[in-house]
């Protein structure tokens, strides 16, 4: 089975330091994050802008900082979320990704999220599809249910996307697809051929579907933006923690964890 991507979501936009004192929120907090992820066996952080009183942004000059920083420290691969925070506009979203990064998200559909909806028009989707391929950026596509593996599977076919493609099922939002090993087998199945793809299990589902990824060949993504935890009522004490523990199991089913490089290369990322 070919090596395990990890991929640490450091900070989100919706968690406090309320919910999670440890919470990386300013550039040289996700840069230290990142390097210790990184030592912990991440080979990609996927990362979000925030001001220094942890509001969400996507400020290029954040992200610039962010990058840099990360870079300074390690090589892992950057990759900027153009999800961004409920509520931002399309134009806001795309910021980052003028900063050619490695990689970048793209969310695959709208969904109820939490009590808010997570909005992304067709017409955003495709211009955000095209930066990204014009820049030169790897794209991670998000989906967070359904209907949106099934959007993957057409824009493949008309050519608005195209191989080799990286998926990540973002599964147990609420609103949106549940975080079971039911979802994760139909998502799975639904995904086109030669398609690699990631699991990102929120909140208690964090642990069961990453160690379902790695039996299944697919990999993982854990971190604080989707689970503060370490188990029930015990929170993480750094994102490197549940970064650690994915690697570790899956070190104990003989699959070895990916360094960066051999993460570009699994991707079909220049090196
Ligand atoms: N914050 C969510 C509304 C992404 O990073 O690409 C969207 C999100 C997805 O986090
Ligand atoms: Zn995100």
């Amino acid at each position: 089975m070919e090596k395990l991507i990890i991929t640490a979501a450091l900070t989100g936009a919706e968690v406090t330091r309320e919910q999670q004192p440890n919470l990386p929120i300013t550039p040289d907090e996700i840069a230290d994050a990142a390097f210790e992820c990184a030592k912990a066996g991440a080979s990609i952080v996927h990362v979000h802008g925030r001001y220094d009183d942890g509001t969400p942004t996507q400020d290029k000059e954040i992200y610039r900082q962010i990058i840099n920083k990360v870079r300074e420290r390690c090589d892992v691969i950057v990759q900027v979320s153009t999800g961004g925070a409920v509520g931002m506009t399309a134009q806001e979203r795309l910021a980052p990704v003028t900063l050619k990064p490695e990689m970048a998200t793209l969310s695959m559909g709208s969904v109820n999220f939490g009590n808010d909806v997570f909005m992304n028009h067709p017409d955003d989707m495709d211009i955000f599809a095209t930066t990204m391929k014009d820049l030169g950026v790897k794209i991670e596509y998000e989906v967070f249910d359904t209907g949106m593996i099934t959007t993957v599977n057409r824009w493949l076919k008309k050519g608005l996307i195209t191989a080799p493609l990286h998926v990540d099922f973002v599964l147990g939002i609420p609103g949106a697809m549940a975080g079971t090993p039911e979802a994760l087998m139909y998502m799975r199945s639904q995904l086109p051929a030669e398609a690699s793809w990631t699991v990102a299990g929120i909140g208690a589902a964090q642990l069961p579907l990453a160690t379902m990824a790695i039996i299944l060949g697919g990999h993982v993504r854990v971190g604080f933006e989707d689970n503060v935890y370490y188990r029930k009522g015990e929170l993480a004490t750094s994102n490197a923690q549940l970064v650690e523990r994915v690697a570790r199991i899956s070190r104990e089913h003989d699959r070895a964890v990916a360094t960066p490089d051999e993460a570009r290369k699994i991707l079909g990322m220049p090196a």
